[in-house]
């Protein structure tokens, strides 16, 4: 009979090759189709993170961003994914790494190291879902503010806007919520493309916004605590969990 912890072994050795394959086949379609930059051929790296309840569409988004696919039977994430989009904006090249995970608790990777130095976020519900908005402030917005430094950028997203029969959370109490919480909001249909490039182009211009305006720090700041590295002219070190995926 097998030990317990050679099943669990197994378990996550199953896993890990899991993830590892999709991780990979993201990101080798990462960046657009027409140019592959050199690992180094960006000004910029932003890390975006994609979160919201189990089933709002957040790996269709990432699909759409980097692929332009749809996939209507998609199971829930296991671990977690990433691809790349680079993207110029004010003549910078911003090489932009986003991260999937799941929506439930159970399938999820260590919280914290997901949040670890991500920038930008979207923010996602279901148009069609009310509980999956309603999760949004009893549950997102609390994790957020716990794992994430408080600059980062939010982009509330209503997925789904396809189902319009279907709908029950109304444009205008998806804005009124998002304006209270200092959030901008979009709706976007992963299945039939609407808005889900201006989507990441309005994260990425915010988050090189917020970027670019952070606080330089003072020229005679009196006495200061232990020296810390200079910021990077790259804002997120380089580590992608596999040497295979950049
Ligand atoms: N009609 C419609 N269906 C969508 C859209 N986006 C995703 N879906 C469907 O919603 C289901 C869930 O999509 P996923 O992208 O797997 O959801 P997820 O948020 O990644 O879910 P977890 O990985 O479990 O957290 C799938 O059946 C998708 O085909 C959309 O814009 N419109
Ligand atoms: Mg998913």
């Amino acid at each position: 009979m097998q030990s317990f912890g050679g099943r669990m072994w197994k378990r996550w050795k199953f896993l890990f090759l899991l993830s590892s394959t999709t991780l990979c086949s993201l990101s080798l379609g990462a960046t657009d189709s027409t140019r592959y930059p050199a690992a180094d051929d960006y000004d910029l790296l932003f890390k975006l993170v994609l979160i919201g309840d189990s089933g709002v569409g957040k790996s269709n988004i990432l699909s759409r961003v980097i692929r332009d696919e749809f996939h209507i039977d998609s199971k829930s994430t296991i671990g977690v994914e990433f691809g790349t989009k680079t993207l110029t904006h004010d003549t910078k090249t911003i090489k932009n790494q986003i991260w999937d995970t799941a929506g439930q608790e159970r399938y999820r990777a260590i919280t914290s190291a997901y949040y670890r130095g991500a920038m930008g976020c979207f923010l996602v519900f279901d148009i069609s879902r009310r509980s999956t908005f309603e999760h949004i402030t009893e549950h997102w917005l609390e994790e957020i503010k716990k794992y994430t430094n408080q600059d980062i950028v939010i982009l509330l997203v209503g997925n789904k806007s396809d189902l319009r029969h279907l709908r029950n959370v109304p444009t205008q109490e998806a804005q009124a919520f998002a304006e209270r919480n200092g959030l901008t909001y979009i709706e976007t249909s992963a299945l039939d493309r609407t808005n889900v490039e201006a989507a990441f182009e309005t994260i990425v211009t915010k988050t090189y916004e917020a970027f670019t305006n952070r606080p330089e720090p003072s020229p005679n700041p009196g006495p200061q605590p232990p020296p810390v590295a200079r910021p990077h002219p790259r804002p997120y070190p380089i580590h992608p969990s596999s040497s295979c995926c950049k």
